[in-house]
């Protein structure tokens, strides 16, 4: 069953998405990628009355006029971020408006969905100038149907889209990458039978290696009966839906277990009388038993990288399967068998791929600092955040690690709202760990202590520290002590230092921005990681230089964040070799 949200707030009507539609991407679509055109509007003056960019109206008679039309001649990609598309657009935070006008015919018996992959920040949908809803938050996916709405003939598609910074925003202000704006990822107009799959998770359940365990919704209880096959285990399981369409899976199998070493998956096709969804799952099991974290019950180290969704010889967005492999490529190269896709849900290649090459992930929404926990709001949209990447990806086995924040402040209200989406995020999904990267640890001489209490409520821990570039060492690296009051593996998910590629110097001194002071920092940091009993995995800040308005030296910098092992150029900095050693030391389970 579709449902649409929609209230009357403030004299404006709001229609929010409707129910998620998993696995677009392997339905019957048109792609909508290509060109739009658009009108840029620094002021958001097309939103209101004055000049309805959304009327899309056309002057008659001799007195009429409109200043903003779309017209050939402006367009910009889609998918792709603005910022990188035209120099006029490099810093633009603000609105500019899209259109793409495409000719349908209306099938008997179809239902259609408007289907957006992403787009920053937040949104509002216009088919054939009526309003279709709203959407806040860059990195999930969002749909509409308009089965009702699309006409035989021409239908235009408008959405303002706007990227301004708000203090209620997830991120908020001030966040450390480039706040790439526009439609940044695939566009599909979806065609489904009348009574569709709508959404399904299948996966193996919690320390179990033999039943799969899950569900299918259907889009109308009506249908009734629905098979899950699994060729090639010789699995067809009959089940019924509930009086809410939906049906509950128990099967027993066998699979191969999923591991970056054999990353075997399998088609599984799920049927009802009026639809079939074709789909490529994996089966493993992760969980954590002390400081342990276990991959189909054998402890693991988890040989990380953190990866900004950013190609760097481009200067833009990431979203193709291409780049995806590009940037997993660079990861499997050092020697990874972990990413953090920092610090949002990448794209859904990056996800899809990482699984085809054994690369286990770790993801998380874009909750970063300076986030306005005292807003009972910011609990609500965080755990929407995190209901839409859950969504998208809980049946990629790949995803070991649902990630609620990154570097925020103990507080009362921080404590509780990042206890409550722990909660949230376990009730949607039990079958994975849950983590938040955290940079709150007390100092002592040459210890170390773990004690923020946001710790209680998560699987693992995770921290940022900066040891060797942000913050001093107090005692030499080998020496120092890591305690925690928490028996917990331990993940460092951050931690490095820049250098400018090709820049050779001091290694005592940091500002000489050296690749052998950034080397320095890993061979203390190896140090260090290897004193800790308790560590489970590590995660270099970062894969690649990437692009920052907040990184300002005019020499070394130039917009650019340098703590990428990789400069912007793709090639490897000494630190790299550091830790690639490091990783080829550890023995792979
Ligand atoms: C951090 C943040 C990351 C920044 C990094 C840095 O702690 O989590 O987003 O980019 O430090 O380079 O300062």
């Amino acid at each position: 069953m579709v449902i649409v949200f929609a209230l009357f707030f403030g004299g404006y009507f709001i229609a929010h998405p409707q129910d998620f539609m998993t696995n677009a991407g392997g339905r019957n679509f048109i792609s909508l990628n290509g060109k739009w055109q658009i009108i840029i509007d620094p002021y958001d003056a097309g939103a209101g009355d004055w000049k309805p960019v959304w009327r899309d109206q056309t002057a008659s008679g001799k007195t009429d006029f409109y200043e903003y039309k779309f017209i050939d001649a402006v367009t910009l990609t889609v998918p792709g971020d603005w910022n990188s598309q035209n120099r006029e657009l490099k810093y633009y935070e603000g609105t500019i408006w899209y259109k793409k006008t495409i000719r349908y015919q209306k099938k008997n018996k179809k239902k259609n969905f408007l289907y957006f992959s992403g787009v920053n920040y937040e949104c509002d949908v216009y088919l054939n100038n009526e309003k279709l809803g709203s959407h806040e938050g860059g990195f999930t996916p969002f749909q509409f149907d308009i089965t009702d709405k699309i006409k035989n003939g021409d239908n235009s598609i408008i959405l303002r889209v706007n990227n301004t910074r708000r203090v209620d925003g997830i991120p908020a202000m001030n966040f450390d990458w480039w706040n790439y704006g526009g439609i940044t990822r695939d566009v599909y107009l979806v065609e489904t039978p009348e009574s569709f799959i709508k959404d399904y998770f299948v996966q193996l359940a919690k320390n179990s290696k033999t039943e799969i365990k899950g569900w299918v919704a259907l889009s109308t209880p009506a249908v009734k009966k629905v098979s899950v096959l699994i060729p090639e285990l010789k699995i067809k399981y009959n089940t019924q839906t509930d009086g809410n369409g939906k049906a509950l899976l128990k099967i027993t199998a066998k699979p191969v277990l999923w591991s970056p070493r054999k990353p075997k998956l399998y088609t599984v096709i799920i049927k009802t009388e009026t639809d079939s969804v074709r789909e490529t799952i994996g089966f493993r099991n992760i969980s954590v038993r002390g400081t342990d974290i276990l991959l189909n019950g054998k402890s693991i180290f988890l040989k990380g990288i953190n990866i900004h969704e950013e190609i760097p010889q481009r200067s833009g967005r990431a979203w193709s399967e291409t780049d995806a492999l590009q940037l997993l490529n660079w990861a499997k190269d050092l020697g990874c068998n972990f990413v953090r896709t920092a610090h949002y849900p990448h794209n859904e290649y990056m996800v899809r791929l990482a699984e085809k090459m054994g690369i286990m992930i770790w993801e998380e929404i874009p909750l970063w600092q300076g986030i306005q926990f005292t807003n009972p709001e910011i609990l609500k949209k965080a755990n929407r955040f995190l209901d839409e990447m859950i969504a998208r990806d809980k049946n990629r086995c790949a995803v070991i690690l649902w990630s609620l924040s990154n570097e925020t402040t103990p507080s009362d209200s921080r404590n509780k709202t990042l206890a409550a989406m722990a909660a949230h995020a376990r009730s949607l999904d039990s079958t994975r760990l849950i983590t938040s990267a955290f940079n709150h640890v007390v100092y002592d001489k040459n210890t170390v202590t773990i004690e923020d209490p946001l710790s209680e409520a998560l699987d693992v821990l995770a921290v940022n520290e900066y040891l060797g570039w942000y913050s001093q060492w107090r005692a030499k690296p080998e020496a120092m002590q890591w305690k925690s009051l928490y028996a917990k593996p331990l993940i460092m998910s951050e931690f490095g230092g820049e250098a400018m590629y090709g820049i050779h110097g001091s290694a005592d001194t940091l500002s000489s921005w050296s690749e052998e002071s950034q080397e320095k920092i890993y061979r203390d940091q190896v140090n260090m990681f290897k004193q800790i009993p308790f560590l489970r995995g590590t995660c270099p800040w970062i894969l690649v230089d990437f692009r920052s308005p907040t990184r300002r030296h005019p020499v070394y910098q130039q917009g650019w964040n340098r703590k990428g092992l990789l400069g912007n150029n793709g090639l490897k900095k000494r630190a790299w070799y550091v830790m690639s050693e490091y990783y080829k030391e550890i023995d792979d389970k």
